[in-house]
């Protein structure tokens, strides 16, 4: 009997594809390219199923164009570019890839927060540019991280998981905003206090932003909410772009308004604001978040036991262990 087929549409590891191939009859993307929408439908034709990042849009006019099509699995926890109810609706069901990444995505959004607030980035380029002649007094002075207000919005996973840190590593007071308040007990163990978003924005020293991407989180950080907040504080993104406002951020950058930012993702990313690339106050790192290899390798991992699964194979054959929309099997 034949395999079914199908698509790794991005390069990854080489026992990652080992293992579909186990399975499957595997068309993968060892040179990386990054393939237009028009390419991936040709490439999906006859396939059960694709292995995505958090980056390929899948959409109705795809899933329409490829009947095959039964499952679709992301190594990324974030779904934006997936339209989960037009795959229910095409009977394909969708995985993601949470709890795997969160510590390590946690870790990296409190070390740009710490890069923002210390200025390391701008102090770095100071030296390599030569210009550090002697030492001064207010030399790269920036905000302090222990015992400050770190302000969390999207309290999910990931923003827990940076909430832990401050409180415990830091001794900072933890406020956040999220549609949903936590459990009494874990707002106890975070010692995390729930306020609106005006407050939020007015009361931290450190702002980072956890919430996922939807039509409601559109800009949900713009002109007004960054007026909102002190000149002294910090914004930090690990979301997705376009929650924040990246023209209207670089321009209170600018003007000081707040102090600093440290940026993972960007709105039309791989393409950065121009302004943001001339401001100094922001750290800017290219959607590296989850980048550890153990971390991106489990993430990997998590998306063929997904797809595995799906398509009717292992041991958890018909119950893909994260899938999004099981009813769609
Ligand atoms: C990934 C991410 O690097 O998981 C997510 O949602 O944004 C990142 O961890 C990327 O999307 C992997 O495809």
């Amino acid at each position: 009997m034949s395999k079914p087929a199908v698509l790794v549409c991005r390069a990854v590891f080489p026992d990652i594809v080992d293992r579909l191939r186990e399975h499957f009859d595997v068309e993968d993307n060892p040179s990386d390219v990054v393939w237009t929408p028009a390419e991936l439908i040709q490439r999906l034709q006859g396939k059960a199923g694709v292995f995505i990042t958090g980056t390929q849009p899948i959409d109705t006019a795809l899933l329409d164009a490829c009947p095959q099509l039964k499952a679709v699995c992301s190594m990324a926890v974030g779904y934006n570019n997936v339209d989960v109810p037009a795959c229910t609706a095409h009977g394909v069901v969708v995985s993601n890839a949470p709890d795997v990444l969160t510590e390590t995505t946690a870790d990296f959004g409190f070390a740009l927060m710490m890069a923002a607030a210390r200025r390391i980035a701008e102090s770095e380029h100071f030296l390599r540019s030569g210009a550090w002649s002697k030492w001064s007094v207010d030399a790269f002075a920036g905000t302090d991280v222990h015992g400050a207000t770190l302000g969390v919005l999207g309290m999910g996973r990931i923003g827990q998981a940076v909430a832990r840190r401050g409180a415990l590593g830091f001794g900072m007071k933890v406020i956040y905003h999220n549609r949903s308040r936590l459990d009494a007990a874990i707002e106890a163990e975070l010692g995390a206090r729930w306020v609106d978003k005006e407050a939020l924005l007015r009361e931290s020293d450190h702002l980072v932003i956890v919430v996922p991407y939807s039509a409601a989180s559109h800009h949900l950080v713009g002109a007004a909410e960054l007026a909102l907040m002190k000149p002294t504080a910090t914004l930090t993104n690990i979301a997705r772009g376009g929650i924040v406002d990246d023209a209207a951020l670089a321009q209170a950058l600018r003007d000081k308004r707040i102090a600093a930012a440290g940026l993972d993702v960007f709105e039309g990313e791989p393409s950065v604001h121009p302004d943001l690339l001339t401001v100094p106050n922001v750290v800017l790192t290219p959607h590296i978040a989850s980048a550890s290899l153990p971390t991106r390798r489990a993430m990997a991992h998590l998306a063929v036991d997904n797809l595995i699964a799906a398509l009717g194979f292992g041991p958890h054959a018909g119950h893909p262990p994260t899938a999004l929309n099981p009813e769609a099997l």
